[in-house]
């Protein structure tokens, strides 16, 4: 029985991988789509250019590192390569009226958000079936960066990564825990746990830790000091897929169906912290328990509940927007994903059905 439950196991893996591969293959965005969403970017650029000459406007977020679905929004980040340039605030509300002015674009800017920001959509039209959203922010370095340094670990396993974190964000939005507004955890969140998963808790790892990989040459913190932050990782792709080969032969539908049962019930949500970086660290050890001292939140007991460690900024917590409701709704979603594939359906399309339903 031993054997022949083995058996069984093995062929639904095989099975419910090739359905991964057909099912995320279509949530592709097209080359039109693509190449549109280009010609926005630079239609933006040159009317920012008006009011900044020596800005740029590059993509980051899922348009610019590899996990990007059908009508993913546009994520943009305006750069002023000058030393007298204006505040984000400013620069939010007249490129504001400048759209206004110029475009057909719905244009809403909040100047006075946390993270200032003009956020922009679309209206569907023929060449554009769905329409466009967009939000363009100001100088967030950090952001491009953990934008390349994810887009880094999709290229180490294109095949693997790609199809694991392309099947739970569209899993995550078919099952509505990914609206941080509401409690649940951003895409960003989610690839995060991924590559946690990956790096960290599957042995042998999938991916190497890109950031504890020595430089090859001797690189001084001031290189790579952005913020306060250290943003150093070893970004030599090339190099990396020559040296580094994963012993981890598992295929998708096998690590996907690890990746639900680790987060079902091996996670520590109460003490743990999931660092890509630096592996599983404590609440305790980062002053994240539950901080009720602090004044910057209003409900700052909630802040902690769940814990993901940003790569760069390592005294932000991504999770910081997960409510106890949240966290709740999530881990069950994680058991019930879990449940549905140690049932192993007759045919692993039914199986993916359900995940997603
Ligand atoms: P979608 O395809 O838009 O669902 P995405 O990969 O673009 O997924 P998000 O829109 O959640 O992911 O985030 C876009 C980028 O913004 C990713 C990251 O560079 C930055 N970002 C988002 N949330 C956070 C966060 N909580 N902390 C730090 N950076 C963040
Ligand atoms: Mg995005």
């Amino acid at each position: 029985t031993t054997q022949r439950r083995h058996a069984s196991r093995q062929r639904f893996a095989a099975e419910f991988s090739q359905c991964l591969f057909d099912f995320v293959v279509q949530l592709l965005p097209t080359q039109e789509e693509l190449a549109v969403k280009e010609d926005v970017r630079k239609l933006l650029e040159r009317l920012i250019r008006t009011i900044e000459p020596d800005s740029r406007l590059l993509s980051f977020g899922s348009t610019a590192n590899g996990f990007s679905l059908k009508n993913s929004d546009m994520d943009l980040c305006c750069l002023i390569d000058s030393e007298d340039r204006l505040s984000a605030t400013d620069m939010v509300t007249m490129l504001g009226d400048l759209l206004e002015r110029e475009t057909k674009f719905h244009v809403k800017p909040l100047p006075h958000a946390r993270i200032p920001i003009v956020k922009l959509s679309l209206d569907q039209s023929p060449g554009l079936p769905l329409g466009i959203a967009c939000d363009i922010g100001f100088e967030n370095r950090l952001a491009l960066e953990n934008t390349r340094l994810l887009m880094c670990y999709a290229m180490i396993d294109p095949t693997r990564v790609r199809a694991m974190v392309l099947f739970l964000k569209v899993w995550a939005k078919r099952r509505k825990i990914n609206s941080p507004y509401k409690g649940t955890l951003s895409s960003y969140g989610y690839v995060l746990l991924v590559l946690y998963f990956l790096i960290h808790v599957k042995n042998p790892p999938v991916l190497p830790n890109l950031q504890q990989i020595p430089p090859l040459r001797p690189i001084s913190p001031e290189e790579t000091n952005l913020n306060g932050h250290d943003i150093w990782f070893f970004d030599d792709i090339q190099l990396i897929r020559q040296r580094w080969h994963s012993s981890n032969t598992q295929n998708v539908a096998e690590l996907l169906i690890d990746f639900f049962k680790y987060y079902s019930k091996d996670f520590p949500y109460q003490t743990g912290v999931a660092s890509i970086k630096s592996g599983q660290l404590m609440k305790a050890s980062k002053g994240w328990q539950s901080d009720l001292d602090s004044p910057r939140y209003n409900d700052y007991r909630e802040r902690n509940r769940f814990c993901i460690e940003d790569p760069f900024e390592t005294d932000f917590n991504v999770s910081r927007c997960v409510t106890k409701d949240g966290l709740y709704t999530i881990r069950g979603e994680f058991m019930r994903a879990s449940r549905i594939l140690a049932s192993r359906p007759e045919r692993a399309i039914i199986a993916l059905a359900q995940l997603c339903e």
